[in-house]
């Protein structure tokens, strides 16, 4: 079921793909779990389109977290315990951000990946 914006937009035949209007969710609430050193495959289908990933995180160990464009030359990608912002990464790797960060704590923690233009990604929450 695709309403509002979404289907205006799909409408157009502007910027969305086969893939549909949106592939991950733009909220933490429904973010697609990821299983960490498991990358994941995602695009950003328009320039307001925030991808919502969730993953285990465990108290002591430190993660890579990767954004590697694939379509896309320009994604950048924020961290999040519970909506609050730990860490935030734009051009780490010429364009491709990166992150390392150990957990203070167990817990489900949410990667939201953006992108400054559209196209696909691979995402890879590496434990260290
Ligand atoms: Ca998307
Ligand atoms: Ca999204």
């Amino acid at each position: 079921m695709v309403s509002g914006l979404a289907q205006y937009f799909n409408d157009q035949g502007g910027e969305t793909t086969s893939a549909g209007p949106d592939d991950h969710a733009d909220w933490a609430e429904d973010a697609t779990f990821v299983t960490v050193d498991e990358p994941i495959g995602g695009e950003i289908e328009h320039i307001w389109d925030i991808d919502f990933f969730a993953f285990e995180g465990e108290s002591g160990v430190t993660y890579q977290i990767d954004v590697e464009p694939v379509t896309m030359s320009d994604p950048y990608m924020t961290l999040y315990d519970d909506f609050e912002e730990l860490e935030y990464s734009d051009d780490y790797d010429g364009l491709a951000p990166r992150i390392y960060w150990e957990a203070p704590s167990s817990g489900t923690y949410f990667v939201a990946v953006e992108g400054f233009d559209l196209g696909t990604y691979t995402l890879t929450i590496a434990s260290q």
